[in-house]
């Protein structure tokens, strides 16, 4: 949708300057979606985001941090073979990040699908721990033959960091085996019918309490949003939760933080407000990164 954003905005995170060398953190976009299930589309999500990302003030007086004060750099997007198919995508993510992660820099993946978190989280040494905001489990083995698709990324996430190491929050979609199997994995998880009525102390305590005071990666799903605020992603989910909800989650933890992504926004489902979205959340979370 060209109306959308502007054409005249720079293509890169605002307020994102810093040269790679000097950066703390390093942003970069995977615009991959080739195993989406419903409606795809996720390979816009990077550009939207960026866009997206101008209409910000540099200053947030909520979280007191100019985000011009930060070093941050922008990589752009990863380049791969248009033939490319899900595991060499995957090897050149976790071979990316892992040079971001080896100079003690801060990654951030603007996504794309959501099986691409996994290489990001492969990139870490496997003693953290994973916080999920996704609507739906995403736990099965093998989805279309494939290990790496976007309906197995937890799984393959597990597989890395342990089934103990993980938490999901605002699950509500899971097939029955896919539950099951949750539960038989003992998998940590805060549905969005216990979420809503939980208090953010509870939640906060539930969260920390099981990670043990681990660094933490955070992989958001869009989709963990009610399609009321994110309509622009590929299998939307009503019973969602609200945006200004998980920020207090997202302050808690923030000094555990060592890297997040955001994913599966589609900018072709609205007229933006899902990228305004990912884009104010990425904001607020290089806000709070130390
Ligand atoms: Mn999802």
């Amino acid at each position: 949708m060209n109306s959308t954003f502007p054409s005249d905005i720079p293509s890169y995170f605002a307020d994102a300057e810093s040269s790679f060398d000097e950066s703390d953190i390093v942003i970069f976009g995977v615009k991959f979606d080739k195993t989406a299930s419903f409606r795809s589309g996720a390979r816009f999500g990077p550009d939207a985001i960026r866009k997206a990302s101008w209409n910000f003030e540099s200053f947030n007086f909520h979280t007191g941090v100019d985000l011009q004060d930060k070093s941050i750099h922008d990589y752009g997007n990863i380049n791969f073979d248009e033939n490319a198919d899900v595991n060499q995508v995957i090897d050149q993510v976790q071979s990316f990040a892992r040079s971001i992660v080896k100079k003690d820099k801060i990654p951030v993946l603007l996504g794309g699908e959501h099986s691409l978190s996994a290489a990001v989280v492969q990139s870490f040494a496997n003693n953290i721990g994973v916080l999920s905001f996704d609507a739906h489990a995403d736990f099965r083995n093998q989805y279309q033959d494939e290990c790496y698709n976007h309906a197995c990324v937890l799984r393959r996430i597990a597989d890395h960091v342990g089934d103990e190491h993980i938490f999901l929050c605002g699950l509500r979609s899971a097939g029955k085996e896919e539950y099951i199997e949750l539960k038989k994995h003992n998998i940590s998880f805060i549905d969005t019918y216990t979420f809503h009525e939980a208090s953010n102390k509870k939640i906060i305590e539930q969260i920390t309490s099981s990670f043990n005071n681990r660094p933490i990666y955070v992989t958001i799903d869009i989709d963990v949003f009610d399609p009321a605020y994110a309509p622009g992603t590929g299998t939307p989910e009503p019973f969602g939760l609200n945006p200004i909800d998980v920020l207090p989650i997202l302050d808690a933890l923030s000094p555990k933080i060592i890297g997040f992504d955001v994913m599966e926004i589609n900018s072709q489902f609205d007229y933006g407000q899902t990228a305004f979205l990912g884009a104010k959340l990425t904001r607020h979370l290089l806000e709070m990164l130390s």
